[in-house]
């Protein structure tokens, strides 16, 4: 009970904090965004709601819960294990952040394997395959693990935290395309690793929307090519694509290491071709706005995600959920999520968690956004 008062106060202190930071300047530990009007909120999947007891949700710190990213060295990943382990302590469980050596399902599976070895009770997986962990989580859950997968999921997860609708994804990235090559135009993309579950999720859903809607007839599709997630790789297929498509309009990058390797690529060679995709504003300063190489971009929080996730693991914890469709659960913050059907024709093949929408950076509130995230 002592445990649950100070997690319940703990909570209202960082609510407190929160408030006063408001305005814009807060610093990446505020949960609540710089500005209502600016907030990339929970869809109605997510409806805000009264917790008559909100200490109900508090953990017991005897629980361990783990959080695997992508990999080392992606600020994406960083500020989404932030939001895991904030989350984590609001409610009384230990947190631990695990980076990967890189971003391949191998690196994760050594993880994996000494997390299980280590005891913990939950894991989250931002996971870089959408098969090949599924035996290394299978043997965790066997040890009674509760496992979720949060931002690209794979099998062997009991519950995916999608950051988003994957269509609502595609149909902005679709669209920014659209947009800046005036309707007709090439365009390429620049995605992370060729097998990361998320990113071809987003590339399948574009590849529906372009071939079920005449107006993007005029679009043309040149290649996909991969950056692996690293800065180095990114710069170089960018460099390669300027190189090889003399006609190209646009790059479209799914991943926040892509954009700014490929902004950047674009800024320093004084290219006219412009840069769509989801980026990280804290990144991307500098590169997105008008006369810029990314008129704007697209993403959601990170931080709100690594939260959610802890949320979830905490509900399976608290026995609050087994991930069954239809089932719901309230955070300590009081958001109710619920529980909807997986999306196995694009590649979620678990029951899955919505949590937001993806939401519009551009020279008008990059600045501000950058201090956040
Ligand atoms: C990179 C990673 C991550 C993706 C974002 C948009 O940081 O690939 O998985 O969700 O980009």
């Amino acid at each position: 009970m002592k445990r649950k008062i100070i997690a319940l106060l703990l909570v209202l202190v960082i609510a407190l904090t929160a408030a006063a930071c408001g305005g814009g300047d807060t610093t990446p530990a505020a949960t609540e965004e710089p500005t209502t009007e600016a907030t990339p909120t929970p869809d109605a999947t997510a409806t805000p709601e009264e917790d008559d007891d909100p200490a109900d949700d508090g953990g017991d710190d005897d629980l361990t819960f783990a959080i695997i990213t992508k990999s080392a060295g992606i600020p994406f990943m960083e500020r989404m294990a932030y939001g895991f382990e904030n989350a984590a302590a609001a409610m009384g469980f230990n947190a631990i952040v695990q980076h990967p050596v890189d971003t391949t399902a191998e690196a994760q599976i050594t993880v994996i394997n000494n997390l299980v070895a280590q005891g913990v009770d939950g894991i989250a997986v931002a996971s870089n395959d959408p098969y090949a962990l599924e035996s290394a989580l299978q043997a965790a859950r066997d040890q009674g693990i509760v496992v979720v997968t949060l931002d690209s999921d794979t099998a062997g997860s009991q519950l995916f935290v999608n950051q988003a609708g994957v269509f609502e994804v595609a149909q902005v990235l679709v669209d920014s395309v659209y947009d800046m090559t005036g309707g007709a135009g090439q365009f390429a993309v620049l995605s992370a690793t060729s097998v990361a579950t998320n990113q071809n999720a987003w590339i399948a859903a574009m590849e529906e929307i372009i071939a079920q809607n005449d107006q993007y007839a005029e679009l043309e599709w040149l290649t996909t090519v991969f950056g692996d997630d690293e800065a180095q790789r990114s710069f170089d297929e960018t460099q390669s694509l300027l190189v090889n498509h003399p006609g190209l309009d646009v790059i479209v990058a799914p991943t926040t290491v892509g954009i700014m390797a490929a902004a950047q690529v674009v800024l320093q060679q004084d290219s006219d071709v412009l840069v769509a995709g989801l980026g990280l504003p804290s990144d991307m300063l500098g590169l997105v706005g008008d006369d810029l190489p990314t008129p704007y971009m697209y993403l959601w929080n990170p931080i709100e995600l690594g939260e959610v996730a802890a949320y979830a693991l905490a509900a399976f914890a608290n026995g609050d959920t087994d991930g069954s469709v239809g089932d719901t659960f309230t955070s300590i913050t009081g958001t109710t999520f619920t529980i909807i059907a997986a999306a196995p024709e694009v590649g979620i093949v678990n029951a899955q968690i919505i949590v937001g929408l993806p939401f519009r950076f551009d020279g008008d509130n990059i600045e501000e956004w950058a201090q956040v995230y």
